[in-house]
């Protein structure tokens, strides 16, 4: 295997997978994993960063594998009594979930950056790579439906993925840009890996980021994507409904067409090998193995070939 620095871009569960995967065989300063935050939300006055979350909660073996959100062996009973007092309750924070969003919301308000609020509760967590948000900054997902817009939780949570949509867009502030961890990380990594996330939720968001496109662009060393759509469908989540709704294809080469000149490798799953010349025609390298990450094993391999791959 080669040393490489690693670059990781990743969203929520699949992104974490893989994350977790490097982990197992990477030296933490070898490692940097840079989160989706455009599905951050405030609820109950708390700042709800959940794709972070996951691939910390992950990282720290912590994270609940069924829902794939929050914390294993979770309760809500603080979420019960909020529901007693009133309070709109249709996204389920569980009681020590609710305990890492009340730490970020009390660092934040004391001035702190989303980069060092997450290195503390990584620290606590004994999280060793580092984890960034992609910036420090506000940068929401909203997305746009026939029954009008909405956060990605109004529309992931709230509303079950229902309405249809038209398009996504990205609300950011002004001073918006990567944060520092991800600037550094552009520049001194060796390989950079899009994780088997939703392109449009998770990594788009983080390409949104003024001046992340470009620099990816300039990437120093080989740029991997693996998909996220295996077999027409997606690992989790409603990638393949949005791809669709969008007028997509949902394949892996609808996937592959969104990284068309910030990719030069594409890892596709066996059970699509048929599709690779197709993105081959794109202009990438496609790489055919098995990317369904279902144990630990499975993680550590597929970053293990990632790693190996002769570039
Ligand atoms: N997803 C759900 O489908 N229902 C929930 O009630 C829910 C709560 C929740 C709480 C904290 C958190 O960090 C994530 C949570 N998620 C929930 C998942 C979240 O909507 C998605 O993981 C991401 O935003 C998509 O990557």
């Amino acid at each position: 295997m080669k040393k490489s620095k690693v670059l990781a871009l990743a969203g929520g569960v699949g992104g974490a997978k893989l994350a977790l995967g490097f982990n197992l065989i990477l030296d933490e300063d070898t490692l940097v994993i840079v989160v989706n935050t455009g599905d951050d939300e405030e609820f109950y006055g708390l700042h709800v960063s959940p794709d972070l979350d996951t691939v910390m909660y992950t990282l720290g073996g912590i994270a609940n594998p069924d829902t794939g959100w929050g914390i294993t062996g979770e309760t809500f009973r603080s979420l019960k009594r909020l529901q007693q007092y009133g309070a709109d309750t249709w996204f389920n924070l569980g009681d020590m979930d609710m305990a890492t969003h009340i730490r970020r919301t009390q660092l934040l308000g004391q001035g702190n950056t989303l980069s060092q609020v997450t290195n503390s509760l990584c620290s606590s967590l004994g999280i060793a790579p580092s984890i960034y948000p992609m910036t420090d900054h506000r940068l929401r997902t909203i997305v746009v439906t026939e029954v009008g817009n909405m956060s990605f939780q109004e529309y992931f949570v709230k509303n079950r993925c229902e309405p249809q949509v038209i398009s996504l867009k990205f609300d950011l502030s002004s001073e918006c840009a990567p944060s520092p961890g991800f600037m550094k990380a552009l520049k001194a990594s060796d390989l950079l890996v899009f994780c088997p996330s939703n392109p449009f939720l998770s990594i788009d968001p983080i390409l949104a980021v003024p001046g992340v496109r470009e620099k990816i662009k300039g990437f120093q060393g080989p740029r991997i994507a693996v998909s996220p759509i295996v077999g027409g469908e997606a690992i989790k989540g409603p990638a393949g409904k949005i791809l669709e709704e969008l007028g997509h294809e949902v394949s892996c080469v609808g996937v592959a067409k969104r990284y068309v000149d910030i990719c030069d490798i594409f890892i596709i799953d066996r059970m699509d090998a048929h599709l690779a010349t197709l993105i081959e025609k794109l202009g990438m390298r496609v790489v055919v193995t098995n990317t369904i990450m279902g144990s630990d094993e499975e993680k550590r391999k597929l970053a293990q070939e990632i790693l190996s791959l002769d570039y």
